[in-house]
């Protein structure tokens, strides 16, 4: 766990959607310090399955050592907005710090969300935050403390796996992503503005009632997120326009041990949404277990995998090229694979002794030719006659058509020599 340092003592947060979770969670770290904490949030009367209103989230700002000042606000409203600011500055002299949490949220497909939820989201997510901002800047602008916006919104993703199942929510969630963008080049110099996103689901009552029994084990508490939170709300102005993970933030500031954050350790985590695999082999994966398709395979950017099938046919081009070969053929080739070893090859049959291997030819090819890379090793092993696939569609012929007469010459010269 990150140690409290005392430098928000006397700082003046504004905390959007802070009576409950991640919110409250940040609320309570910035208390320990003896920071003011004006919870803006909705909830003045518990809700029947989510427990937490403004005021008794007051109550533990003011027991963690902070003071605490409840606003009941509907971040949608411009009035209650104002008017929570007015009272926020009234109150504490001044804001310095803005942390937009509160958001909503409806997993559901386009077909399924009716106008009122995406409004509500948009309106939430996108707007609120926005208005939010804007209402609040003119006092980050006069901070005498670093001033810092903070938003929980997750790096902007534009993986069509993520938008798929509920592309509302992600375009609202986006939008509090995007005011991190703007504002951060807008206000640079002044103020820092940084999003915030956890790795993994965190453990709160929204998430017990969202994702069911036994979703809370999976989870890291919101102490995580807390903890990143004040990492980076002491960051000096300079630190701005970042997107952050919560344990990178962490691991930055030298924590190891991340097994105090999980509801129960050594539990397997469920890894939160937005968030890819840094390899592009697992995210290609995924991305099809999602039903979503890949702009681009990993193969076509480096296909030098050494033992795939295409490797070794080309180990067979390879062994039967000579000088020879060159001076009959004069060409050189470029194949655009596709399917299962999607990828680059060429074969040059121009220069020397010829060569061949994977990537893009050093030169301009004299004719490209595309097709599946199965249909390719067949080919080269002699069960896919060229013509015939040509004829079919299955290899698709671009630039010098002699010089695709001649490969095919080589190619039954090849498959005879292997005889
Ligand atoms: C989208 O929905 C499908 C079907 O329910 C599910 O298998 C898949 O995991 C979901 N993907 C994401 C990224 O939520
Ligand atoms: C009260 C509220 O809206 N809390 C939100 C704080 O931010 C997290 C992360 O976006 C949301 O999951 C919570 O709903």
């Amino acid at each position: 766990m990150l140690q409290n340092t005392g430098k928000l003592a006397g700082v003046t947060l504004f905390i959007t959607g802070a009576s409950r979770g991640i919110g409250k969670a940040i609320a309570l770290k910035a208390a320990r310090d003896g920071a003011n904490i004006v919870i803006a949030a909705k909830t003045a009367e518990a809700h029947p399955k989510l427990p937490g209103t403004i005021y008794t989230a007051a109550e533990e700002v003011e027991a963690a050592g902070g003071k605490a000042l409840p606003c009941v606000v509907d971040i949608r409203d411009e009035q209650q907005i104002g008017n929570a600011v007015k009272k926020a500055v009234d109150t504490f002299g001044g804001i310095d710090i803005l942390v937009n949490n509160a958001s909503a949220i409806s997993l559901t497909g386009t077909l399924e969300t009716p106008m009122k939820k995406v409004d509500l989201m948009l309106g939430i997510n996108l707007r609120g935050t926005y208005l939010t901002s804007k209402l609040v800047l003119p006092h980050l602008l006069k901070s005498r403390f670093t001033p810092h916006i903070l938003n929980l919104s997750p790096p902007l993703n534009l993986n069509p796996m993520w938008f798929k199942n509920h592309t509302a929510y992600t375009m609202a969630k986006y939008g509090m992503s995007m005011c991190v963008l703007g504002m951060a080049e807008e206000f640079k110099g002044q103020i820092a503005v940084n999003a915030l996103w956890p790795r993994t689901a965190i453990q709160t009552a929204a998430m017990d009632m969202l994702g069911g029994e036994g979703v809370g084990k999976q989870c890291r508490t919101a102490d995580i997120m807390a903890d990143a939170a004040y990492a980076v709300l002491l960051k000096p102005a300079a630190f701005t326009g970042h997107f952050l993970i919560d344990d990178d933030v962490l691991r930055a500031e030298g924590i190891k041990d991340f097994d105090k954050y999980a509801v129960q350790p050594g539990h397997p985590l469920l890894p939160d949404f937005f968030l890819d695999e840094t390899s592009p082999e697992g995210l290609v994966q995924t991305m099809e277990e999602h039903g979503a398709t890949p702009a681009f395979k990993p193969a076509s950017q480096a296909p030098a995998s050494s033992s795939g099938p295409i490797e070794s046919t080309f180990d067979v081009i390879r062994a039967s090229i000579n000088e020879d070969v060159v001076k009959s053929t004069k060409g050189l080739y470029r194949f655009d694979l596709t399917g299962e070893n999607s990828g680059v090859w060429f074969l040059d049959l121009k220069s020397g002794a010829g060569s061949a291997g994977a990537g893009e030819p050093t030169d301009k090819a004299d004719v490209v030719m595309t097709m599946d890379s199965a249909d390719f090793s067949k080919m080269f092993a002699g069960k896919l006659k060229p013509t015939l696939a040509f004829m079919s569609g299955k290899l698709r012929i671009k630039g010098d058509m002699t010089m695709a007469i001649k490969l095919e010459k080589l190619m039954s010269w090849m498959n005879k020599a292997k005889l």
